[in-house]
């Protein structure tokens, strides 16, 4: 199967700047028919991570969707979530495969995605790639400038999604800044999928509403 093209993240920073719950947003996703999310926490221990992941687990239960953790292998293990997206400086691939099958990897310009590419390649080529999901993939950005990450790296703009989408055939998760108006640019750059967060927050509409909106332009 695919990789859904419409990719949302949970950003504890975001929800509670907007004082929304984890488990009404999660439920508001799973509902509108979201199929990957992420939860992405840099405020908070392990023990709250674990408590919020609980809540999205018990959101999805029984859809079809790819769960998550950003940057810890460990807590995505002990949710019993199928993914882990590594940053740049997290375990290496090939570790954070061994403890949850399904790895995404952030890169921000062409070595990355060569290296991130390499790594999966040596875990297909040893069998490691047999506990995998079928959703591993390379991410790359910030496509656009974006507010929600503060320390983003300079923006790859779509030259750095073809640019990746040149390197690699792994599945291409695009991020940053993108938004309804900006999604379908970016797949025609190359990406398969657009990671979004704030993008999600549209004043005026429903949460299910905007995702509605991107599924169909998406499609
Ligand atoms: N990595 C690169 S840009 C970014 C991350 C986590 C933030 C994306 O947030 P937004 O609100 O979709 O621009
Ligand atoms: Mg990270």
């Amino acid at each position: 199967m695919d990789i859904p093209k419409l990719y949302v993240i949970a950003d504890r920073a975001t929800l509670n700047a907007r004082r929304v719950s984890v488990a009404a947003f999660a439920t508001e996703l799973a509902q509108a028919g979201v199929r990957l999310v992420q939860y992405r926490d840099k405020e908070n221990g392990p023990q709250e991570v674990l408590r919020a992941a609980a809540e999205i687990s018990a959101a999805f239960a029984g859809r079809e969707a790819m769960l998550v953790m950003n940057d810890r292998a460990d807590l995505a293990k002990l949710a019993g979530w199928n993914a882990v997206h590594v940053g740049q400086g997290d375990l290496p691939v090939r570790s954070a495969k061994l403890l949850v099958g399904a790895v995404g990897v952030s890169t921000h310009n062409g070595t990355q995605v060569l290296e991130a590419d390499a790594a999966f390649e040596a875990c297909e080529a040893d069998g490691a790639a047999a506990l995998a999901g079928s959703w591993d993939y390379i991410a790359t950005g910030p496509v656009f400038a974006t507010g929600t990450k503060k320390d983003a790296e300079p923006v790859v703009g779509l030259e750095g999604v073809r640019r990746a989408r040149s390197l690699t055939q792994k599945p291409l998760v695009a991020i940053g800044g993108i938004t309804r108006e900006n999604a379908q640019s970016v797949i025609h750059a190359g990406a398969d999928s657009v990671a979004v967060i704030s993008g999600l927050f549209v004043p005026g509409m429903t949460v299910a509403a905007v995702v509605e909106d991107f599924l169909q332009r998406l499609r």
